[in-house]
């Protein structure tokens, strides 16, 4: 039974845990959900940036299925190949694997087109911990001062995924990684995104940088970009700025990466924890319209 709080938004039942930022969906299968409940389910994702659906019990076959009714699918990361053959868009998050956690990021932001959305769903969970935090990236610009959020929006930042994912695709995948978006990943090279972002389908303005990926802000000196990224840092992980989900078996988390940060507790000791995501293709990130943006020089 849904709890008092949950309120019926069009085909769902949402039980929502910040004004516009975490909601819990109620009474949902969503092997079995009818076209009408997936789109206000892809509306709702746009519009709470993360939603959590208890008791579904999906495979990976209804996850992949799931990800292609939401939007189009990516291969399973630009470097870590997925959980088989028949599952390649599937990119396992395991601790015995050194599953990526302790660590704030948006997914894949380096690379041109950064994923639109991830879905991930519980397959093993320790007895205690292994939660996940998402901080919202919208509230996050919105809360700055007006002076830095003018600041912010003529910044642009380099991302680099080479520090957490360059040895895997040396050492374990030999210099070729995955087919991603047409192209195959045989180095990771840094690229630039604004920092903050314009949402392609709300026009809200988020605070587009993560300490997993963002190395530096182009154009400015290295004391300059560090002290900017450690204030950027500090205030998006702001607790007001959260909503964290404490996993049960059959639990599925869905995220829009445009405008969310996210966090894995890593603090179950040697307890297993596997979880499997699948991730939307997305678009390159838009800025503010700002003719005196600074962006790194070639090289
Ligand atoms: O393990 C988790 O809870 C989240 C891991 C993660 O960063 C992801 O799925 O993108
Ligand atoms: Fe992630």
């Amino acid at each position: 039974m849904s709890p008092l709080s949950a309120v019926p938004a069009g085909p769902l039942t949402l039980e929502v845990l910040g004004p516009r930022f975490g909601t819990l969906v109620h009474d949902l299968d969503l092997a079995t959900a009818d076209d009408v409940q997936v789109s206000a389910v892809r509306a709702a994702l746009t519009e709470y940036k993360v939603l959590f659906f208890r008791n579904q019990g999906l495979n990976p076959d209804q996850q992949i299925r799931l990800g292609n009714r939401m939007g189009d699918l990516t291969a399973s990361h630009p470097v870590v190949p997925g959980i088989d053959e028949a599952h390649s868009e599937i990119y396992a998050l395991d601790s015995a694997d050194d599953g990526y956690a302790d660590v704030w990021h948006t997914d894949v932001t380096f690379v041109k087109r950064p994923p639109l959305g991830s879905i991930l769903r519980a397959v093993i969970l320790p007895p205690t911990g292994g939660d996940t935090s998402w901080a919202d990236l919208e509230l996050a610009y919105a809360s700055l001062s007006p002076a830095v959020q003018r600041l912010a929006d003529e910044l642009t930042a380099v991302h680099d995924g080479s520090k957490d994912f360059g040895y895997y695709l040396a050492q374990r995948r030999q210099g070729r990684g995955s087919d991603w978006e047409g192209e195959t990943f045989t180095a990771l090279e840094e690229v630039q995104h604004p920092v903050v972002r314009v949402h392609p389908e709300t026009g809200r303005r988020s605070l587009f940088v993560n300490p997993g990926f963002t190395t530096r802000i182009a154009g400015v000196s290295d004391a300059e970009s560090r002290h900017l990224l450690d204030l950027f840092f500090a205030h998006l992980t702001k607790p007001e700025h959260l909503v964290r989900h404490r996993w049960a078996e059959g639990d599925v988390a869905m995220w829009d990466n445009r405008a969310t940060a996210h966090y894995a507790n890593r603090d179950y000791g040697d307890a297993r924890r596997v979880m499997h995501r699948v991730t939307l293709r997305g678009d390159a990130p838009v800025g503010v319209e700002a003719p005196d943006r600074q962006v790194a020089s070639a090289g």
